[in-house]
C-alpha cells in the first residue's frame, strides 16, 4: 500500500477515506480536516484570541498543536479538577506541551479557587460524578473567557465524542439537546462561542498525530468516568464502523445536514436574552444564584475549609 498523495511508505490507512498517507500528508490531512470544518462552520477569523480548553489528553493537545501550526492566537487553559493522579498527571502534560512550544498556559484548580474538588461534589450531589465536572468545567471556561476578553472557546471534541453525544441524544429523542447538537455554539448574554474543530476526525487520528508529532499526552482515562453511558455507545458505533466504515461520519455528518434543523425549534436557549446575572458571581444566570454557586455551596458545606479565593489562578507565562 501506498500513500495517495505521494506514493511513498504508508503510516496509517484511513478505511472510513478510502486512503493510506505517509506521515507528511497525514500530517497535512488532519491539519486540512480542521481548516476546512473553521471555515465550513465559520468558526473564526484569524485574528480572534482562541482560549483552548486542555485536558492533557491526545485530542486536546493535537488541536492545541494544529491550530499553532496553522497560526492562530491560542492560549490554553487547564483545570485541576482534583481527582487524583488523572488530575495531576493532565495539568503536568498540559504544562510540559506549553512549555516546550513556548505557549501561553493558564491553570486554575478548583479546590484553590472554589474551595471543592469533583469527588467532593460528587459526594454532595449523589450524582454521576461527570454531571458535577461538566458543570464546572463549562463555568470556569466560560468566565475566564469572558475575564480574559477571549473570542471563543475551542474544546477537542472528536468525531467519535461527538457521534456517541448524538447516539445517546437520537436513542431518547432528547429534542433539546438535538437542537444544540452542532459543531459551534454561538455566544449570547454573557457566554462566549464555543466551537469543535475536530469533528472531521477520530480517536484513532488523534492517538497517530500525536505519536507522530512527539506529543506526551496522558493515555489513562479518568477514574471517575464510570457510569458514563457516552463509553458504551462509543464501543457500539466502534462495532458499527468495524462492518461499515464510515458509518460514523455518515449518521453525524448525515444528521448535521439533513435533520439538525427539524429540531432548531425546540432549543431551550431564547431565554438567554433575558437572563439576568447570579448574585454571587456575576455570570448569566436565570435564577438569582447559578448553578454552580448552588453547587458550590452544596460541595462546600459537606468539608468546610478555608474560603476559596477565585483569584488565585497561575499562568506559566
Ligand atoms: S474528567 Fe470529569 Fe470527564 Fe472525568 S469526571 Fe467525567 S467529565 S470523565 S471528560
Ligand atoms: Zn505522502
Ligand atoms: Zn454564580
Amino acid at each position: 500500500m501506498r500513500c495517495r498523495v505521494c506514493r511513498g511508505p504508508v503510516v496509517i490507512e484511513l478505511r472510513q477515506h478510502n486512503a493510506a498517507f505517509c506521515q507528511d500528508h497525514f500530517l497535512k490531512f488532519c491539519r486540512d480536516q480542521v481548516e476546512r470544518t473553521i471555515h465550513k462552520f465559520k468558526m473564526f477569523e484569524p485574528d480572534d484570541r482562541l482560549l483552548v480548553a486542555v485536558s492533557g489528553g491526545k485530542d486536546s493537545l493535537a488541536l492545541w498543536d494544529i491550530l499553532h501550526e496553522l497560526g492562530y492566537d491560542t492560549t490554553g487553559l487547564v483545570i485541576g479538577l482534583g481527582i487524583g493522579d488523572y488530575s495531576e498527571a493532565s495539568t503536568a502534560a498540559a504544562v510540559a506541551f506549553a512549555e516546550d512550544r513556548g505557549l501561553p498556559l493558564d491553570v486554575v484548580s478548583l479546590k484553590d479557587t472554589h474551595g471543592f474538588d469533583v469527588p467532593q461534589a460528587a459526594k454532595a450531589t449523589k450524582r454521576v460524578p461527570c454531571s458535577a465536572c461538566g458543570m464546572s468545567k463549562r463555568h470556569i471556561f466560560d468566565s475566564h473567557a469572558r475575564n480574559g476578553a477571549f473570542d471563543v472557546v475551542v474544546t477537542g471534541h472528536n468525531l467519535d465524542d461527538e457521534a456517541a453525544v448524538l447516539f445517546g441524544n437520537v436513542v431518547r429523542w432528547e429534542r433539546e439537546y438535538l437542537a444544540r447538537q452542532s459543531p459551534v455554539l454561538p455566544a449570547g448574554q454573557g457566554f462566549p462561542r464555543k466551537v469543535k474543530p475536530l469533528v472531521r476526525l477520530g480517536e484513532r487520528e488523534m492517538a497517530a498525530y500525536c505519536v507522530l508529532r512527539n506529543i506526551d499526552y496522558i493515555v489513562e482515562e479518568c477514574p471517575m468516568a464510570e457510569g458514563n453511558k457516552h463509553l458504551a455507545y462509543k464501543d457500539l458505533l466502534n462495532g458499527l464502523e468495524v462492518e461499515s466504515p464510515g458509518a460514523k461520519r455518515a449518521f453525524y455528518f448525515g444528521f448535521l445536514e439533513r435533520a439538525a434543523a427539524a429540531f432548531a425549534d425546540a432549543a431551550d436557549t431564547p431565554t438567554k436574552d433575558d437572563l439576568g446575572r447570579c448574585n454571587r458571581c456575576g455570570s448569566p444566570s436565570a435564577g438569582e444564584i447559578c448553578s454552580f454557586c448552588r453547587l458550590t455551596e452544596q460541595a462546600v458545606a459537606l468539608s468546610p475549609r478555608p474560603a476559596p479565593n477565585p483569584n488565585k489562578e497561575t499562568s506559566t507565562q
